[in-house]
């Protein structure tokens, strides 16, 4: 490193502090970041290494003085009597060395290590007393946290009652599973609300809530890792500890080994390295403890961290690519989204062409410009997102991008409604939205009209056979024969797909109707209770309210959408064509089903029309489980070429195999 002068290191550091202060804000505050960790990291790194050269230029409100996290002023605060301290971390195999080698000095010999996934949510310490929940809270500051009691109890992993009446405090990490964020950002972003950048974020954003009604709505996991106190309980290292745990009642992630030094843990960082796009939970690296307990307290802390553990953190996946376009997108409900569309670059397992920009205020935050460089990394390590512009590669003659006045698709006015931060189309007729409503009307938790795809939609809507979902339900055989490809059989299945669904319990209907708020899970709760489309139209919006789980915007949405002239002309002409409006019962229910659908599955070996995750992601949206390595609970094995352990494995247990083209098969089954 280039040695600086004392002045020089002052100005730096003037322009450095203010920075990490603002980033640190929006990441902790807002659980808004306004860049990628790496990208604080490095800074951070700057800064201690400044104030190392300069130890009389630390001032006591330097961000390296905070032990790290801030605290909602709405929260009620808790003292955490023994502090949550963040843990020293390293970035490569040689500093790992160095720790083990400061241990092994220190206790004289090799030692035990317990190694444990690094996971990436936020920390949460759970107070019982006699076995019961009494206090769950942020971490804080370290010494100060945020009450979210009220919201923990909300958060179904966690036991409000453990199997033994004991006083104790433990700690463990909430995070937000993908399939969660997926979920929950798909919602949010039709909904025309500010998507999370990331898992961990959608953690936050979703425990630290004044109301626990919204924690409760979003699905929160934990793995809990440390025993703080420990009440009588004969507890002498860390993975007993575990054990403990799990005996308790808690969710204890399941791929911790110990090793004596560090033989085991350089194939461990590897193996989870090499997964982690696999797993359902996002990681950012490997701790290392010290498995004895007593060592631990013989080891001690420093000033800031334990001496005994240390997290190795992966090096961030990242890529270069240049940006060609941003395109505008629209959904059902007319908000138009930012596409970066780039050379295809490979990172982190896929190749990446495009990636989302989310909205305007992203672009302008980022001024991300079209012929820019970016450095891309993927969200929780599934959606491809850019992380900053190389401007020292930006073009001489480049302009800031353009932000559209006008809907691309028909031309009307854009509009933010309220203070959203979406660009909506709110043109009801908008060719785009009216084509996405539809393709929403036939997919599979909606009318689950098979073979109905945006493709034949595009060429029905084109040839002005269709303009509304009534309409679908008066094609004809010679309407069909003019679509391209379709023959006698393709036509004779679409219209029967098209007939079957008119016999579908009215749930179906009622999401598919695209209604704003209104899930697949809230149509079927309302459905059920008013056991007819009639009785739902007919509900005031306090009559909604009153069905459990139903809150002021859904009831709104409901009554205002079915105050609609337009709309009730559409459900008399549905009801003419004999589309059923009752509620059936669950046989017909639109819960995902597939062969897929609760099962416990392991993919394994090369497979030519699928990557790995997003073949996971794939069957993990219908209802599986996807593992890594085959056990007796594993139900289906799906074999690529070249498949190795696990087959021979599975073949051994009589676990059911699929190669890819029964997969295949078995997927376009469900499309759709
Ligand atoms: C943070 C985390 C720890 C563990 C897993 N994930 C984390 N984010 C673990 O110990 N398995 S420990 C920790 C901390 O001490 N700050």
């Amino acid at each position: 490193m280039a040695e600086i002068t004392k002045s020089q290191a002052s100005q730096e550091l003037d322009k450095i502090r203010p920075q990490l202060n603002s980033w640190r804000d929006a990441y902790y505050t807002k659980d808004a970041p306004l860049v990628e960790d790496n990208v604080y990291d490095k800074l951070y790194n700057r800064l201690l290494e400044l104030e190392k050269m300069y130890p009389e230029l630390v001032t006591p409100d330097s961000p390296s003085q905070e032990v790290g996290d801030e605290t909602l002023p709405d929260f009620n605060k808790v003292t955490h009597d023994i502090p949550m301290l963040s843990m020293g971390d390293v970035f490569s195999e040689s500093e790992l060395a160095e720790f083990n080698d400061r241990i092994e000095k220190n206790v004289g010999h090799e030692v035990d290590y317990n190694v444990e996934l690094k996971i990436d949510g936020l920390s949460l310490s759970l107070i019982y007393e006699n076995g019961i929940l009494v206090q769950g809270s942020t971490r804080g500051n370290g010494t100060i946290g945020e009450n979210v009691t009220e919201n923990v109890k909300t958060i179904k992993d966690i036991p409000q009652k453990l199997s033994r009446p004991l006083s104790i405090e433990v700690r463990g990490e909430c995070f937000m599973s993908k399939k969660e964020f997926l979920r929950l950002n798909q919602e949010r972003e039709s909904q025309g609300h500010q998507v999370f950048a990331n898992p961990r974020n959608a953690a936050a954003g979703s425990l630290r809530q004044l109301d626990p009604k919204i924690t409760a709505s979003r699905k929160l996991d934990t793995f809990m890792y440390t025993i703080v106190t420990f009440d009588g309980l004969e507890v002498t290292t860390q993975h007993q500890a575990l054990e403990t745990l799990k005996e308790l009642g808690f969710n204890v992630n399941p791929t911790a080994q110990v090793t004596t030094g560090l033989k085991g843990v350089k194939d461990f960082i590897e193996h989870y390295g090499e997964i982690r796009d696999d797993l359902n939970y996002g990681i950012d690296g490997v701790v290392l403890k010290v498995d004895d307990l007593a060592l631990q307290r013989e080891l001690g802390n420093t000033v800031k961290v334990p001496r005994w553990e240390i997290a190795y953190k992966f090096p961030p996946e990242q890529a270069e690519s240049i940006v060609h376009d941003i395109t505008w997108t629209i959904g059902r409900t007319g908000v138009l989204t930012p596409t970066a569309v780039m050379d295809p670059v490979s990172l982190a397992g896929t190749t990446v062409s495009r990636a989302t920009l989310h909205n305007e205020d992203m672009i302008r935050q980022k001024d991300i410009r079209i012929g820019d460089t970016v450095l891309l990394h993927k969200a929780g390590d599934i959606i491809p997102e850019v992380s900053q512009v190389v401007l020292s590669k930006r073009p001489a003659d480049s302009v800031p991008a353009e932000i559209p006045t006008h809907c691309p698709y028909c031309g009307s006015k854009l509009i933010h409604l309220e203070d959203e931060v979406a660009l909506r189309c709110i043109n009801p007729k908008c060719p785009a939205q009216v084509k996405e409503q539809l393709t929403h009307f036939a997919s599979r938790n909606a009318m689950n009209i098979d073979g109905l795809g945006p493709k034949i939609i595009e060429q029905l809507y084109t040839k002005e056979l269709i303009k509304d979902v009534a309409d679908l339900y008066k094609l004809t055989a010679d309407d069909l024969a003019t679509l391209d490809g379709f023959k006698e059989k393709s036509i004779n299945n679409l219209l029967t797909a098209i007939d079957n669904s008119k016999t579908n319990s009215v749930e179906r209907l009622l999401f598919g109707l695209g209604i704003r708020h209104v899930g697949a899970k809230a149509a079927r709760i309302l459905a059920e209770h008013f056991g007819d489309l009639d009785s739902i139209m007919k509900a005031s919006s306090e009559e909604i309210l009153e069905v459990n789980t139903m809150g002021e915007i859904i009831a709104n949405s409901i009554s205002t959408y079915f105050e609609n002239d337009d709309v009730k002309k559409l459900i008399n002409e549905l009801k003419s064509v004999n589309v059923n409006m009752n509620f059936i019962g669950s046989s017909n229910s639109n819960e995902t089903n597939s062969h897929f659908t609760d099962k416990i599955i392991v993919i394994t070996g090369t497979l030519k029309d699928y990557k790995r995750s997003q073949l996971s992601e794939i069957l993990e949206n219908l209802g599986a489980n996807v593992t890594s390595s085959v056990t007796k609970k594993t139900d289906i094995l799906i074999a690529g070429e070249k498949a190795g352990s696990k087959l021979a494995k599975a073949q051994k247990l009589g676990t059911e195999i699929i190669d890819e083209t029964t997969l295949s098969d078995y997927l376009d089954n469900d499309k759709e």
